[in-house]
């Protein structure tokens, strides 16, 4: 075979540079292995941050799950055993076991514990469900100083309440039993909070909370600085950041970190999970933790479970490891993101802001012509499931009851349902009011919601008096 002379020269000329490129890598490589931390938790921490997991009870036994729990993490969030009806499922019996397991596996590891939630309108008992006015006001609140007691010293910050705003433009308290006890009840649970557990960090918690223009955003943005300016105990804002294509990661998410923040509380990334995969989800985790490091007061990230397999919206594998337990791209991208940032150091927590309270005009609801009442939905969906929310408003009489029917599309099944009595949870299902949203007056509206497995197209509600 007969080859250009020059040739074999041209080729060790090229391994000579290629080796020297490979060893200037792998010096880079080794120096910044010298430094950097190899887990999410470690990293983070050495940003002044934690990172954390939400944790199931019924997982602490399988151990592919704790292996990676317990590497990784140096934060942990119970997903639902410390929620009201899981800790107080008979009105003044308590119930902590389970909470209790996933404290114990968290703090003999030296991961902290964040507490969610005391008040909700969702995940009640069956015997707060029924219950209304100030009945309800007392037991809400003596369920906040019960449960905050109890974990008195264990739990660093908690969501004291969760979800109490209306999703949609009216930028409204969401209607509930609790909403019903009269507006001041949200500032009433922190005040029990703080009473009994001085040390913990209270937190007002939300989803679609992360797009600055939105009326919800703003809503709550509103709630804390009035808070902050009346001396209501409120710490820090939870942006639970649950994305996904109906709900978007958006391109302003570090404006509402750092606008939230400078109110003077701390912002935590509280459920976080983002639909889709490989190099766009991954990118979407890297920005999620940029903005985060960006911004001194956002102090922690949670993600919402562990492996796609452990997520609420699995078919979404919206986590940072595979069923497997592998690591995904998601899970390098936070990790490199996490040692490579610049992040703004948190100062500490400091009381006593005082920013004077905003003025929004209260929200109006045209009511519908004629007696009776009509029925519009909203619909939160994602790969494989949905959140409805539906608006009752009475037409020109007052309503003393109500049922809304409605058709779910082929495959969609309801799974739970709040704010109302539920028929049926697939094809044509009715819903009737519960004890304390029955009575509507004229042009006023309720609403009440149920999640469902499939999809939500087309929902077209009708609502009669009943
Ligand atoms: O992940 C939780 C799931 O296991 C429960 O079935 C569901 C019931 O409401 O709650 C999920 O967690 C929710 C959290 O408590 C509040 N924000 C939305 C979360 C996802 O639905």
């Amino acid at each position: 075979m007969s080859r250009p002379k020059a040739r074999p020269v041209k080729r060790i000329a090229f391994a000579v540079a290629g080796a020297g490129a490979i060893a200037a890598c792998v010096s880079m490589v080794l120096a910044t292995s010298a430094t950097a931390a190899t887990t999410l938790g470690a990293s983070a921490a050495e940003k002044g941050r934690y990172f954390g997991a939400a944790v199931a009870a019924n997982k602490l036994s399988d151990t592919a799950y704790t292996t990676i729990l317990n590497r990784e993490f140096n934060s942990v969030t119970p997903e639902n055993e410390m929620k009201i009806d899981a800790t107080e499922p008979n009105q003044n019996q308590f119930n902590y076991t389970n909470a209790d397991r996933i404290v114990s596996h968290a703090r003999s590891r030296g991961m902290q514990v964040r507490g969610h939630t005391l008040a909700w309108h969702s995940q009640q008992p069956g015997w707060m469900q029924n219950m209304s006015g100030s009945a309800l006001r007392s037991a809400m609140l003596n369920h906040v100083t019960q449960v905050t007691t109890h974990f008195r010293g264990q739990v660093v910050a908690w969501d004291v309440v969760n979800e109490a705003f209306a999703d949609g433009s009216s930028g409204a308290r969401r209607d509930s039993n609790l909403q019903r006890t009269g507006n001041d009840w949200i500032e009433a649970a922190f005040r029990a909070a703080r009473a009994a557990d001085p040390n913990a960090k209270l937190c007002y918690n939300d989803y679609n909370t992360d797009d600055w223009t939105h009326a919800k955003t703003q809503a709550v943005y509103n709630m804390v600085r009035d808070f902050k300016s009346r001396g209501v105990p409120i710490d820090c804002v939870g942006l639970q950041s649950h994305f996904n294509s109906g709900s978007p990661y958006p391109s302003n998410y570090r404006t509402t970190l750092s606008n939230f923040a400078a109110l003077g509380v701390d912002v935590q990334i509280t459920e976080l999970d983002i639909e889709g995969s490989g190099t766009t989800q991954a990118n979407t985790y890297r920005n999620v933790v940029n903005d985060c490091l960006a911004v001194a007061r956002c102090n922690g990230i949670t993600v919402w479970g562990i492996r796609d397999t452990d997520s609420w919206r699995a078919s979404g594998t919206p986590l940072l490891f595979d069923g497997s337990g592998n690591k995904k791209p998601a899970y390098e991208a936070v990790l490199s993101a996490l040692n490579t940032g610049n992040p703004t150091t948190p100062p500490p927590t400091t009381p006593g802001n005082t920013t004077p309270p905003p003025t929004t005009p209260p929200p109006t609801t045209p009511p519908p012509g004629g007696a009776g009442c009509s029925a519009t939905v909203s619909v939160n969906q994602w790969t494989g499931g949905f959140v409805a929310t539906v608006r009752v408003t009475a037409g020109s009489s007052t309503l003393t009851g109500w049922t809304v029917s409605l058709t779910l599309p082929g495959g969609a099944t309801i799974t739970n349902a709040w704010n109302a009595n539920r028929s049926g949870n697939s094809g044509a299902v009715s819903f009737t009011n519960v004890s304390y949203n029955g009575s509507v007056a004229a042009g006023q509206s309720t609403e009440f919601g149920f999640q469902a497995n499939g999809t939500g197209s087309g929902l077209t509600p009708t609502c009669t008096a009943r």
